[in-house]
Parts: C-alpha cells; structure tokens; sequence
C-alpha cells in the first residue's frame, strides 16, 4: 500500500519534473538583453539636440553681462612699437580703444586668436601717423590669452588677455586693464 503510493507520488514526481524540463526553453531569453547597451548610445545624441535650443529661451540675460562691461584703453605706437606688452580685459567687455600712432608710417591694431594669426578677432584700420584713432570691439568672451600685433610691422606684439584683470605688484590701480582711462 504504502509502496504502492509512493509509486504513484514518484510518477507524479516525474512527470512533474518532465513538465519543468520543458519550461527551461523560457529560461532561454535571458541572452536577449544585450540590447540595452544600444540605448546608452541613443541618449548621448538627444544632448546635443538640446543645447540648441537652450540658447535660444536665454538670450534675454546675455545682452545684460557685456552690456555691463565697457571699458577704454589707451595704446599708442611709436617708432615702430606698441607702448605696452599686455592688454587685459574682462572677457566679452565692450572696448573702445585709443589708438595714438606717434610714427609717420602705417600701423593697426589687430587681435588674432593665436600668434599664427590665422583666425582675427578684431582688425583695426591702418593709418599712417602722427594720428589717433578710435576702434571700437567686442572682447572675446572666454576667458584666455590672444594675440595682438600691428599688420604691418611682425615685431610689433603683444598678449590681448581676457579673463580677470589681474594686479601687478606696486601698481596703483586694481584694474591696470583700466588705468588708461582718461
Ligand atoms: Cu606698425
């Protein structure tokens, strides 16, 4: 009897077991999630999309900070030099530049993003002294260190910086970048 029954527990068992033995096929999906490493790559591309259009909600709060920074800066040039080495601005400041050539011959301001002077910032125009004249631009607004010059004469050099006017030992001004102000 008892024997009996556990024979028909053990058939049940097995069949049981067989039943199970068929299920593992499901068990088999798993290896489908793979794909989600391919989302990751989609998401990076929605980033990029959307810095466009941030600009254009913000623009109404840019205007305000250059607006902000005007400032003026005298320079003058003569025989065949720059009176200073490095300008320093705050990056984006609106500037107006006096520009005193001392010389009979031809010269400029430019500023370029490298000593290469592949890309210009700002061009002024050339003419031949004693003359002075007013330029009028926009500093780059990162901050960072450019390059100036005369077009005409190569030795004629110098830093254009924009970022924190910085101040030099002994000077009397907090904003050497400002002390040309007349
Ligand atoms: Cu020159």
């Amino acid at each position: 009897m008892v024997s009996r029954a556990f024979g028909l527990t053990s058939v049940f068992l097995m069949l049981l077991i067989m039943l199970i033995g068929c299920a593992p096929p499901p068990a088999a999906t798993p290896p489908a999630p793979p794909k989600p490493p391919a989302t990751p790559t989609t998401p990076a591309a929605t980033p990029t999309a959307a810095p466009t259009v941030a600009p254009q909600s913000t623009p109404p709060p840019k205007p305000a900070t250059p607006a902000a920074q005007a400032i003026s800066i005298y320079i003058s040039a003569e025989n065949i030099a720059f009176d200073q080495k490095e300008i320093v601005v705050p990056p984006g400041a609106r500037v107006t530049m006096i520009f005193n050539n001392k010389d009979a011959v031809p010269h400029n301001f430019a500023i370029y993003e490298t000593s290469a002077a592949a890309k210009p910032i700002f061009v002024g125009e050339t003419f031949s002294g004693p003359k002075v004249m007013e330029y009028k631009f926009t500093a780059p607004s990162s901050a960072g260190a450019y390059f100036f010059r005369c077009d005409v004469h190569p030795t004629m050099t110098g830093r254009f910086v924009t970022g924190q006017v910085p101040a030099p030992p002994g000077a009397a001004t907090a904003t050497p970048g400002t002390a040309y102000d007349y």
